[in-house]
């Protein structure tokens, strides 16, 4: 988080972190279509093969002023392939927070948790591990969705610590402005 005091401005930003087609673009699609224009950039998705993200997305977002700053939001997301982990450390550095985006669908229960452990390495290797974390559990409407309790059982915090939960359909815009809400809420409490 920096503030710069000439133009009273509070920069913020948030990564988007999951495995990949969990939804993480969606969510930043929906924010966008959602949030009147001049409260927001484009979306501007670098070197896209079809769905998938190879590098990363950005999106900026201006909230109305808080303690007579303009907070200014950096949405970004990581390409969840495998082979992408440098990808994702390079952008996850310097967050301010983090929305970990889980895919609900049941054979994606090990790849969840595969990032889910490869994010908290990374969080630790770039001393960001003490910013707030927030887990979106997305595609609720698969069928048979993994379990929220097992979800709680598998995606520990390595520190014991409670994770907030947001259900989504981002797809259909279910839980996407509640979890960006709340990450910011944790962002801006701390
Ligand atoms: N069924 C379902 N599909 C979703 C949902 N959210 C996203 N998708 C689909 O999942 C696919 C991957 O989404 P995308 O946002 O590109 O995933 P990313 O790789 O995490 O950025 C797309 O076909 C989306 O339409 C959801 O809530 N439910
Ligand atoms: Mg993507």
């Amino acid at each position: 988080m920096r503030v710069i005091w000439d133009r009273r401005e509070l920069h913020i930003k948030v990564v988007y972190y999951g495995p990949p087609l969990s939804g993480k673009t969606t969510n930043l699609r929906r924010l966008q279509e959602n949030i009147a224009p001049q409260h927001r950039s484009d979306l501007v998705s670098l070197d896209t093969e079809g769905d998938r993200t190879l590098f990363f997305d950005l999106l900026e977002v201006n909230l109305g002023r808080i303690g007579g700053l303009q907070p200014r939001v950096s949405l970004y997301t990581v390409p969840g392939q495998p082979r992408y982990q440098r990808v994702r450390e390079l952008v996850l550095r310097g967050a301010d927070g983090v929305v970990f985006v889980a895919d609900s669908a049941p054979h994606r229960l090990r790849e969840n948790h595969a990032m889910w452990q490869q994010m908290w390495q990374q969080m630790y290797k770039l001393r960001i591990q003490d910013v707030p974390v927030v887990l979106q559990l997305n595609k609720r409407d698969v069928p048979n969705p993994t379990p929220v309790a097992q979800f709680q059982q598998l995606l520990r915090h390595p520190k014991g610590e409670e994770v907030p939960i947001v259900e989504a359909q981002a797809k259909h815009n279910v839980g996407v402005r509640e979890t960006f809400a709340l990450i910011l809420k944790r962002i801006l409490q701390r």
